[in-house]
């Protein structure tokens, strides 16, 4: 995020031309959304409505009138969010080298939390890999390439620069909502994304983010015997954070390849990750 400065956020003010605005976040509910079981459902709980008597406020209140409020148990890391820097570790190690004990069971992180990441504004590149492949979908088994990268940015006119924050559509969220509305939703743990050498080539050109419509931005497969590979050279060794659960799809159909990003982590002290509702703004 050190490779956004301000001219990189005045720069992507200026692509605002149509003052249209894309929420890429899906819903946050129990059911219908991508969710990983162990993660389990975020919980929308009424607090107060109006079988309760607002006795907070004295009694003084008019017959008909008072407060509804509710309260929300989410993972973090379910729906659309943003991976911190501590969300991963390797070799014992986080970024820059700290601690993986250093992300504490009580207080979660003392090093790298979401806290530490403000607000994101930068130029997003929304790249359209579905279309490159000329599918609703790439075929679960496909890792993003740097070629298909390469590829994508000619077909689509555009260049990845520094500091821009990269979105891949693969076309999962949309095949996953498909399988949902006719009760078959696909597996979570099967998903198309970015492969290594995608990721170097993304590197190589000094990108402050990477977000994508699937799970994990990286692919994943049930076969695999390693972990996340590409969530240790992104957020370990590289310092990029990860977005993800994207909603591409209206945009992409729209023929939008660039805009404004903005999105703005909860500051939960010490969190491995927050929900965000990210507004692309052309
Ligand atoms: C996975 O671990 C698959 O995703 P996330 O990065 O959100 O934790």
């Amino acid at each position: 995020m050190n490779l956004i400065g301000h001219n990189e956020v005045i720069s992507a003010s200026r692509l605002v031309e149509r003052g249209k605005i894309y929420s890429l976040a899906i819903p946050i509910q129990r059911t219908g959304v991508p969710i990983f079981p162990h993660r389990g459902p975020p919980q929308r709980l009424t607090t107060v409505n109006d079988q309760d008597q607002p006795r907070h406020l004295n009694g003084g209140v008019p017959s008909g009138t008072g407060p509804n409020a509710d309260m929300l148990i989410a993972a973090t890391h379910n729906g659309t969010h943003i991976d911190a820097l501590c969300h991963v570790y390797s070799d014992w190690k986080l970024y820059n080298g700290f601690p993986s004990n250093s992300f504490k069971t009580a207080d979660g992180a003392q090093h790298c939390g979401i806290e530490k990441m403000g607000g994101i504004v930068s130029r997003a590149v929304l790249l359209d890999f579905a279309g490159l492949v000329g599918a609703p979908v790439l075929d679960e088994t496909v890792a993003i390439s740097g070629k298909m990268i390469a590829a994508a940015e000619r077909r689509q006119d555009i260049e990845i620069r520094a500091g821009d924050i990269v979105l891949l559509h693969t076309g999962w969220l949309g095949h996953y909502f498909a399988g949902e509305a006719n009760g078959m939703p696909p597996s979570l743990y099967d998903v198309p994304g970015l492969g290594m050498s995608g990721a170097e080539y993304l590197i190589d050109r000094d990108v402050a983010a990477i977000g994508a419509d699937n799970p994990a931005v990286e692919i994943m497969s049930s076969q695999s015997t390693t972990f996340l590979q590409l969530h240790l050279e992104l957020l370990v060794n590289r310092g990029i954070p990860l977005l993800e659960h994207l909603d591409l799809r209206q945009p992409i159909s729209d023929g939008v390849n660039r805009g404004m990003f903005i999105a703005a982590p909860l500051p939960i002290m010490g969190a491995s990750g927050s929900p965000i509702n990210p507004l692309l703004i052309v």
